[in-house]
């Protein structure tokens, strides 16, 4: 619990503290990842794995939005929905990042199928979706503050794939262009949202604990592709396997 009640300024510097502390920009995959040392198949890997991520944002956005009780709120939230799944086939963040995939030489009906994903990020997505759905309205939409982070790891990312991997095109990074307009958009509406209703100390701790919670739900799904990735003998039965290729 926070020893007394935080100002909203003082609420969002400690927001911002947890991030600089413990966002997945700092975890060794991601640093392995931008700076270049990364082979296609652990790339392949990274890109597989986030599509379930990917793919269950808008499923857990739609069941925030079936609770929130007004207008303002579920248009705002309408369009993260929007956002992710497009308003026409092919479009949206899900579809873009099958073309990311796609870009990197893995089967679409593969990657959607989920059949190669590693068990612990099944385990972190779900944990995600399932905080989401059951925990207040103010701890949910304060998990999705770790996007106030997002746009500086996805310049940092899109610079150094770029820069680092020859198998990597512009093409395929078009997934993170909209995000770097698309997140400080939401992260904004998020935080005000939680500087003006987090008011009482149980309810500040409880914030800064839901963030902290995202981060981890980001950071084990990197260990997680570290640990089947990177070192030797460890990829789980069923799991995505590199090809030859890669
Ligand atoms: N986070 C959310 C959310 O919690 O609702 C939605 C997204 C993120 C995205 O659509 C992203 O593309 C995204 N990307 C990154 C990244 O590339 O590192 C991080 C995050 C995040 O911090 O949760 C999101």
């Amino acid at each position: 619990m926070t020893d007394r009640i935080l100002t909203p300024d003082e609420l969002e510097a400690a927001l911002r503290a947890i991030g600089a502390e413990r966002y997945h920009n700092l975890h060794p995959f991601h640093r392995a990842l931008h700076d270049g040392r990364l082979n296609k198949g652990q790339v392949q890997a990274w890109a597989l794995n986030r599509y379930y991520y990917q793919a269950s944002i808008p499923a857990k956005d739609a069941s925030l939005l079936a609770r929130l009780p007004t207008t303002e709120l579920r248009r705002e939230w309408r369009r993260r929905l929007e956002d992710h799944d497009g308003t026409q086939p092919g479009t949206g963040g899900v579809a873009r990042w099958l073309k990311l995939t796609d870009g990197l030489g893995l089967d679409r009906a593969y990657v959607e199928s989920l059949e190669g994903l590693l068990p612990g990020t099944r385990f972190a997505v779900e944990a995600y979706v399932q905080f989401v759905r059951e925990r207040s309205i103010l701890e949910a939409i304060a998990s999705s503050l770790t996007e106030l982070f997002s746009p500086t790891i996805i310049s940092e990312r899109v610079a150094g794939m770029l820069g680092n991997y020859d198998f990597v095109t512009e093409e395929t990074l078009a997934y993170f262009k909209p995000r770097l307009t698309q997140a400080p958009q939401d992260s904004a509406f998020a935080l005000a949202y939680v500087r003006e209703h987090a008011r009482t100390a149980e309810q500040q701790t409880a914030v800064l604990n839901a963030l902290r919670f995202k981060c981890n739900v980001l950071w084990s799904m990197l260990d997680a592709l570290d640990y089947a990735y990177v070192v030797p003998g460890h990829v789980p039965p069923g799991a995505f396997r590199p090809g030859p290729q890669a």
